[in-house]
């Protein structure tokens, strides 16, 4: 685990980190509260051990100003100090430590103090996933690709780059169900999706919108190379029929392309166009890539 230790003295800060790396663990140290803020908006730390007294802001200051940045990941905080006794302990907690640590720290007690850290930050890992993915398909669900349609913005924008947004929409799918149930619609969505994914760079995202249509977030191409993505993912889908439990199937998608060239505008105003763009491709004859 990648763990941020903060203590201001130099004795217990060392030996602590000497203790986590003898674990396994791998750590980076920080003397006071201010430069565990800035470790944490750098980097990523599932695991922060803050020493309580530290000169500037102190443990309980750090776990509040943690805890205001509404954070997902989850950044689990142990506090460590001297300063035992319940009232203190009941101050740690409501400043937003999940845990505490007396000094002088009992190897054992940290041990398993970290299996608890262990066991709730991979809670959190879980429940994040299900709540940001689409069950049948395993991409990011419609509030998921929204949100990253919106981050992307605000990053074309900083940047000054262009963003493809591309709506995807299988065609004739409903007859797929009506003549072989909904399992058999299950399986073709499940095995397009991971066509359309699989035909796509690292950091593009895509998303199930809706029932079978799905968002793709292009960043940082023009629009010439955003529509030849979107010509790439319709072909991935269209190569080969999809296996069923009742025969091979055809599937084809239309798809409606949007960009913006990095200026302000809404997503929603996005989303719009690349819909817009979707019902000519369909009204054109589906199977196509309209910009
Ligand atoms: P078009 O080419 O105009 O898009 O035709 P279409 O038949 O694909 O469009 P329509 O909107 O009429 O039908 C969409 C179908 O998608 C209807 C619905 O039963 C099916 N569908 C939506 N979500 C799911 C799902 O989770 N599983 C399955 N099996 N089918 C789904
Ligand atoms: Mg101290
Ligand atoms: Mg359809
Ligand atoms: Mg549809």
């Amino acid at each position: 685990m990648d763990i941020l230790v903060a203590d201001d003295d130099p004795g217990s800060r060392n030996v602590l980190a000497t203790l986590l790396e003898t674990m396994g663990h791998t750590v980076a140290t920080v003397d006071d509260g201010t430069a565990a803020l800035a470790a944490l908006a750098k980097g990523r730390y599932p695991l922060l051990i803050s020493d309580w007294l530290m000169p500037g802001l102190d443990g309980l200051s750090l776990c509040r100003a943690v805890r205001a940045q509404s954070g997902a990941p989850y950044t689990y905080i142990i506090l460590i100090t001297a300063m035992d006794g319940p009232a203190n302990y009941l101050d740690g907690i409501d400043a937003g430590a999940d845990d505490f640590i007396g000094k002088p720290v009992d190897p054992k007690y940290l041990i398993a103090r970290l299996h608890v850290a262990e066991r709730i930050l991979s809670l959190h890992e879980r429940l994040r996933n299900q709540a940001t993915h689409d069950h049948l398909t395993g991409l990011l669900n419609r509030g998921a690709i929204l949100e990253a349609l919106d981050q992307e913005m605000q990053r074309a924008a900083r940047e000054g780059h262009h963003l493809g947004v591309l709506m995807v929409d299988l065609d004739h799918f409903k007859p797929v169900n009506d003549a072989h149930g909904h399992p058999v619609g299950d399986t073709v969505l499940r095995e397009t999706a991971r066509r359309m994914q699989s035909s796509l760079r690292p950091y593009d995202r895509i998303g199930r919108y809706g029932g079978e249509e799905f968002l793709v977030v292009v960043p940082g191409e023009p629009p010439a190379v955003i529509t030849e993505i979107a010509e790439r993912i319709r072909l991935a889908v269209a190569a080969d029929a999809v296996t069923t439990a009742v025969g091979d199937i055809a599937v084809t998608v239309s798809i409606g392309v949007a960009t913006s060239n990095g200026s302000a505008c809404e997503a929603g105003h996005l989303v719009g166009v690349a819909d817009d763009a979707l019902y000519r491709a369909k009204a054109a004859g589906r199977n196509r890539v309209e910009p």
